[in-house]
């Protein structure tokens, strides 16, 4: 349970994880159908061996939640996880005339002056999406991505469906349904979107006055992406259990295929061979209840004092 379910599923991918190719081109160990449990009144299971970055975590989640999909709202947050999706959009569109960008993932980590190239050409996208706002809405969006699923998943009919307002409305009212389901998986988009979405679909969950939520995720890059989605999906539970006057029961996060990158295995072994320390304590501010209504100010992590983070190579 907790951390040490992460690290255990870290230990069994290295052990018994199939050697497969992928997308990327870079490696997995992988190993199909693993479960974490994460008790969410033991504390905030942030992870504690490395340092997660809450920050962008909760910018990130307050995006979706707000039903944005256009990553100028990231910007203004100094979050930058999502950039590149729109930059592959800018580049490859016919306004764009600067230097080839072809293939930019991949030849600017193995490639230093290209890098530094890229690196600028970014740095001007980013200043103009955060500026000019004709650019912003016709570049900074990202379309169907998860805001727009969980905000305004478009129906045949043409009317859009609030999957979290109802999933809200619905734990409140009828706390023992087993339909309380958010799906991010809209196989009608699916050909047109640059990365289908890796956190599926998600299910609460209330008995005892806790509210549980397991998400079912198709694919995870256990070292990078998994330490960030637990603690997005733990914030997220956290605060519909705020809005719902329920206590928090315990997130449970199923995966599909659980791979840990050939590249990134120097660094989970360095993480092996750390202590887990405290969870830290998430305070939210009491005076506001509804989620739609939360700002980055309105949430803490308290006491978090993770051993320090750990860089790798992201595979894209
Ligand atoms: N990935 C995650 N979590 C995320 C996210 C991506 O682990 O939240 F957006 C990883 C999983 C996989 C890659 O290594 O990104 C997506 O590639 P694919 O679509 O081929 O599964």
């Amino acid at each position: 349970k907790g951390e040490q379910a992460y690290i255990n599923l870290c230990k069994y991918i290295l052990q018994s994880g199939t050697k497969k190719e992928d997308r990327t081109n870079t490696g997995t160990y992988s190993v199909f159908g693993q479960q974490m449990r994460f008790d969410l009144s033991e504390g905030f299971p942030i992870l504690t061996t490395k340092k997660v970055p809450f920050k962008l975590v909760a910018s990130e989640l307050l995006w979706f939640i707000k039903g944005d999909t256009n990553i100028r709202y990231l910007l203004e947050n100094k979050n930058n996880i999502w950039n590149e999706w729109a930059f592959e959009k800018w580049v490859d569109s016919n306004e764009y005339t600067g230097p080839d960008m072809t293939n930019f993932g991949n030849r600017s980590q193995q490639d230093p002056e290209f890098n530094k190239l890229y690196q600028s050409q970014m740095d001007l996208f980013k200043e103009k999406v955060l500026t000019d706002n004709d650019f912003a809405r016709k570049f900074g969006d990202l379309g169907s991505v998860y805001g727009k699923q969980w905000r305004q998943w478009k129906t045949s009919q043409n009317e859009t469906i609030d999957q979290l307002k109802e999933v809200i409305e619905s734990i409140r009212t009828n706390p023992d349904s087993r339909r309380h389901i958010v799906s991010a998986w809209n196989p009608e988009d699916i050909p047109t979107m640059a990365l289908p979405p890796c956190h599926t679909l998600f299910q609460f969950y209330v008995a005892d006055g806790k509210l549980s939520c397991q998400l079912y995720q198709r694919s995870a890059d256990v070292f990078l992406g998994v330490p960030f989605n637990i603690a997005s999906y733990a914030l997220l539970t956290h605060l519909i259990a705020h809005e719902c006057n329920l206590e928090v029961g315990e997130f449970v996060h199923t995966l599909g295929d659980a791979h840990i990158y050939t590249n990134h295995i120097e660094q989970v072994n360095m993480q092996l061979g750390r202590d887990r320390r405290s969870l830290p304590k998430l305070v939210i501010n009491k005076e506001k209840d509804s989620i739609f209504d939360f700002e980055l100010t309105d949430f803490e992590l308290i006491n978090y004092n993770p051993h320090p983070s750990i860089k790798a190579p992201i595979a894209v």
